[in-house]
């Protein structure tokens, strides 16, 4: 672990399956920062951070806020209809120019134009929280969804759009870093089945780990 300069191998940018890459730091310390004060705002009431129960009766360990629309099983809404009701707080547009050149960056400008991101969903993972594999199904639209984390290091499982099952790629997601899955990949299964406390860079100030996935809702 430890700072980038003291990476025995630089970790590079890689694609774990057709059309889902990883890109190691792709965010700078001062924009994690800016990010992460966002993520304190967006989290307070109303329609602020919330633990969400499915309908099997379970909750999902990983607390959750939402930005334009507001996710929850299996649907959106622009109010929190399984929460405190409130209107979900609106989705900034610089999140969807972030989102833009992300999956730019990622995927390249053609897979990318024409993604007007309008949902974030931000994800707050503490103690032993995880989240289990799944797809992103509720969108009307294939455009990549855009995947940024800060703090804690976690394992992020990406595997097939068939099957929960193998075969899937373990990728260690670090605070900065970008994971994009369109084409090909955009409906595939992926999960983080841990988190490593206590690794989130100590000048961020968080404890724990969060997500924030752009998505577009086509709606
Ligand atoms: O926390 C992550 O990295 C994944 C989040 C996720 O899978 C989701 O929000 O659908």
């Amino acid at each position: 672990m430890g700072t980038m300069d003291g990476e025995l191998f630089p970790r590079t940018r890689a694609e774990v399956a057709p059309g889902a890459v990883h890109v190691p730091h792709w965010l700078d310390a001062r924009t994690q920062r800016t990010l992460l004060d966002a993520c304190r705002a967006w989290a307070r009431p109303p329609a602020g951070l919330r633990t969400v129960r499915t309908p099997g009766g379970g909750t999902m360990t990983a607390r959750q806020v939402c930005l334009g629309w507001h996710w929850y099983p299996y649907g959106y809404a622009r109010t929190v209809v399984d929460g405190d009701g409130a209107p979900v707080k609106p989705f900034p547009a610089r999140l969807g120019e972030l989102g833009r050149r992300a999956a730019a960056d990622a995927l390249g400008t053609r897979a990318a134009s024409g993604a007007a991101y309008d949902i974030a969903l931000v994800n707050f993972y503490d103690g032993d929280a995880r989240m289990g594999m799944h797809r992103d199904s509720d969108e009307e639209s294939d455009a990549p969804v855009v995947s940024l984390s800060l703090g804690d290091t976690c394992v992020f499982r990406f595997g097939n759009p068939g099957t929960r099952a193998r075969p899937y790629t373990d990728v260690e997601l670090r605070s900065g870093d970008l994971f994009v899955f369109g084409g090909q990949s955009r409906l595939a299964y992926h999960g983080v089945p841990r988190v490593h406390a206590g690794t989130a860079p100590p000048e961020l100030g968080l404890t724990g780990r969060l997500n924030i996935t752009l998505r577009v809702s086509g709606r």
